[in-house]
């Protein structure tokens, strides 16, 4: 039995990175580690009470000389006081910055051995990275972290493209959990969204430029010419206003929903007939892998880490960003042919769980543990304890 302690910061309230790292650590925690999150509030995936999973929450000194509260030192201090206080054996942090940097303060704060691990998510390396005010900060981080993991091949390529990294990157795809990510029965809520010949089409995401929202809706105008259907809008973030105006403008205020944040997403997927991620950048895609796991294809951006999670004609269709009218075609290919969306759904249950389950990328995370700390990797049976 070699049960690790492991301090796990992340981004709790928002975003795919928080997800990851939420799901990750229930799962560690459900193998037998001891997982310890320090954040600045709960995560929100945490969910109840669960053996194995200790929150620390960070607070800021908001004194008065301080034009800006100081959370990262804030953040560092707490980690160091929280491997200290729980003997931790390392750190796992995800998204660069401040994250890994704080990781970095907090180990000379505790002068010992305790390892850093990062996960880079996507926006650290690809927005961040660029950024002449942050990038030889994140290049600290990175470099100094004992081992560093990031979510796509093309992911790591960007960073050592961007930042001028040289050292070894571990692959670490986002995985869904199949207990939670499945094709639910929702005969009796799809009714109120749109009647028995309409399509689904569907679009999550932060609203944020990045996200390319306003390619969702051109791309729906333009398949909804052919197919009747609609769009059902889930999330929230500062393109919205912009999207809603769109909508307006469009005169498709009758064909489309907007949904807001949702928690059940399993739930909320399993409405659609068809994703849309038409993406400037993303680096691996996770809402398209629950939807895949929910037997949902995606129709996604040749950009990022999504030609790696989609396979163009088998699982979903890609086609170059910022290309609505390929997309709405391939959109409108798929969902005019029933045998075809069959062929799709089936394919997409099995890439999901075949290439993306919990089990196998939970496994790599360990694996870098105990990697960096030197010891032996323990057979799975004996973990459990
Ligand atoms: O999608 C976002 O903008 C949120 C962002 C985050 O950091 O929370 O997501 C990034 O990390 C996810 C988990 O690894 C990836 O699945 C997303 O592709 C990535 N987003 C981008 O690269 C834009």
């Amino acid at each position: 039995m070699d049960r690790l302690k492991i301090g796990i910061t992340c981004y709790p309230s928002l975003g795919g990175s928080g997800v990851v790292a939420t799901e990750l650590g229930k799962l560690l925690a459900e193998k037998g580690h001891e997982v310890h999150f320090i954040t600045h509030s709960i995560p929100f995936r945490l969910g109840k009470f669960q053996k194995n999973i200790f929150y620390h929450e960070v607070e800021v000194n908001d004194y008065y000389v301080f034009k800006y509260p100081p959370y990262d030192l804030a953040l560092a201090t707490k980690m160091a006081q929280v491997a200290k206080m729980q003997n931790l054996d390392l750190f796992h942090v995800h998204y660069a910055v401040p994250h890994a940097v704080c990781a970095f303060l907090a180990k000379q704060m505790l002068g010992n051995d305790i390892k850093v691990v990062t996960t880079l998510h996507g926006t650290d390396i690809t927005v961040l990275g660029q950024d002449e005010s942050l990038k030889d900060l994140i290049r600290l981080g990175i470099n100094e972290s004992d081992a560093v993991t990031a979510v796509s091949k093309d992911l790591i390529r960007e960073t050592r493209e961007v930042l001028d990294i040289t050292r070894e990157i571990d692959l670490t795809y986002n995985f869904v959990d199949h207990r939670v990510y499945y094709p639910r029965d929702v005969s009796n809520l799809r009714d109120d969204f749109a009647s028995p010949q309409e399509k689904i089409l569907m679009h999550i995401s932060n609203f944020r430029p990045v996200k390319r929202v306003s390619d969702v809706v051109d791309i729906f105008a333009k398949v909804n010419l052919e197919i009747p259907s609609r769009l059902l809008l889930v999330g929230e973030g500062p393109d919205l206003p912009k999207i809603q105006a769109k909508i307006s403008e469009m005169g498709l205020e009758d064909k489309v929903r907007f949904l807001g944040r949702q928690d059940e997403i399993a739930q909320v997927i399993s409405l659609a007939d068809l994703l849309l991620l038409p993406s400037e950048k993303e680096s691996f895609g996770l809402v398209a892998l629950e939807a895949m796991a929910c037997g949902v294809p995606t129709i996604g951006s040749q950009t990022g880490g999504i030609p790696e999670l989609i396979e163009h004609g088998k699982t979903g269709f890609i086609a170059p960003i910022g290309d609505t009218e390929t997309m709405a075609k391939y959109a409108i290919k798929l969902l005019s042919d029933d045998r075809m969306v069959q062929q799709f759904s089936q394919a997409c249950l099995e890439t999901a769980c075949k290439d993306f389950c919990k089990d196998s990328i939970t496994s790599q995370y360990e694996d870098i543990y105990y990697r960096v700390l030197g010891r032996k990797v323990p057979r799975l049976d004996t973990v459990r304890g």
